[in-house]
């Protein structure tokens, strides 16, 4: 969690001075974007931590402010803060892991207000027949594209996302940057914009459409996004099937669960981290490890001897940008160990990496 001395005026100007641009602007969203710019500055001093819904609820808690099973357990919390949309679409109160939005808007701004950064993922209803995301049978994605027949009630999906997005605000009534993450895994088959229910075409309109609506029409500058695929891929060419566009996207992502489980599966996730780390300094984008963790935290180690060992490979450490894991949800599963778990120590040997940044070590790095 150490990092070499050195200042960062860009960060300390955006961690103070997280201002919106409110003019519509065409164009690559990480020139106007803190987050991006911050990340990109601070690449080589560490990667970042991240654990979704982390401020919400844990393993033995829910909805206690200032509560995080990562900071139960290392003194610390995330320096990335995920965060789900699913049911914001059908203006529901609360999403579909049952978080209220209201909840998600007050953790955010704290998160953001201390120094952390918010992504967001999307698994919207389909509103054609309102199955849930997870129906990669589905036929959606081509009607709602322009010229679809359910286009218009699409945008009215995207009116709500928007309005929650611009809610965001600090105390000071500036908009704070985050970073969208929709359609994600799309070279998997389970989702209804996943391989087998849409054409790669018909992927890169929509994810194309979603972004200029929210950042052109909607004004949405301070959002910077993120396109993530799954595992689905070998080399370049295949990661970028579905890729819409280099002015659409800032960060290049990776979500894997499934190469971890496998032996030595770990070389499997750092090559593919390679060839996306290779293609994001080609494009002057990010690269991350948008999703990843161990269902339930089974292997006590889990956190050194496979995520650490893939995160403390050499040109991983020091150019990937943040690593995040799944939530934590006494219910369903989890992906970060709280106190008394097996793997509680090695979680927190493994965050005290030097390369492993959390929220003290993230904001230090403006402070210097
Ligand atoms: C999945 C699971 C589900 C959850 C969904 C969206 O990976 O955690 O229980 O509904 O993410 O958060």
């Amino acid at each position: 969690m150490k990092f070499k001395n050195i200042t960062y005026g860009l960060l300390v100007s955006t961690m103070s001075f997280f201002s919106c641009q409110t003019t519509v602007k065409k164009g690559v969203v990480s020139k106007e974007n803190p987050i991006i710019e911050t990340l990109k500055s601070i690449k080589g001093e560490g990667i970042l931590f991240g654990h979704q819904d982390d401020l919400a609820y844990g393993m033995q808690w829910s909805y206690i402010d200032g509560e995080s099973d990562v900071n139960r357990v290392t003194g610390d919390y995330p320096a990335l803060f995920g965060w789900e949309l699913g049911g914001i679409e059908f203006n529901h109160t609360h999403n579909l892991d049952s978080v209220p939005f209201s909840a998600i808007k007050r953790l955010a701004i704290w998160g953001h207000d201390k120094g952390g950064v918010n992504t967001f993922s999307w698994h919207p209803y389909s509103v054609i027949d309102t199955v849930s995301a997870w129906n990669g049978d589905s036929v959606v994605v081509k009607h709602i594209l322009p010229g679809g027949a359910y286009h218009e009630a699409f945008k009215k999906q995207l009116d709500i996302v928007a309005n929650f997005f611009t809610s965001l605000k600090d105390e000071k009534g500036n908009a704070i940057p985050f970073i969208f993450r929709p359609w994600h895994e799309m070279d998997g088959d389970w989702f209804w914009w996943g391989s087998k229910a849409c054409s790669s075409d018909e992927f890169k309109k929509l994810f194309r459409f979603t972004i200029e609506y929210l950042r052109d029409i909607k004004g949405l500058s301070n959002m910077a996004v993120a396109y993530s695929p799954d595992r689905n891929f070998s080399g370049e060419d295949e990661y970028l099937t579905w890729y819409p566009g280099d002015d659409v996207v800032d960060i290049l992502g990776l979500d894997n669960y499934h190469d971890f489980k496998m032996e030595n599966g770990e070389t499997v996730v750092i090559d593919k981290l390679h060839t996306i780390i290779h293609l994001a300094n080609v494009k002057n984008k990010l690269a991350a490890l948008t999703e990843t963790g161990l269902d339930n935290v089974t292997d006590s180690v889990w956190f050194t001897q496979k995520l650490g060992k893939v995160l403390n490979d050499s040109i991983i450490s020091r150019e990937l940008s943040y690593a995040m894991v799944w939530r934590n949800d006494p219910k369903v599963h989890f992906f970060f160990p709280y106190p008394g778990h097996p793997a509680e120590e090695d979680a927190k040997a493994f965050c005290a990496g030097k390369n492993i940044l959390l929220l003290k070590d993230y904001k230090g790095l403006g402070e210097k």
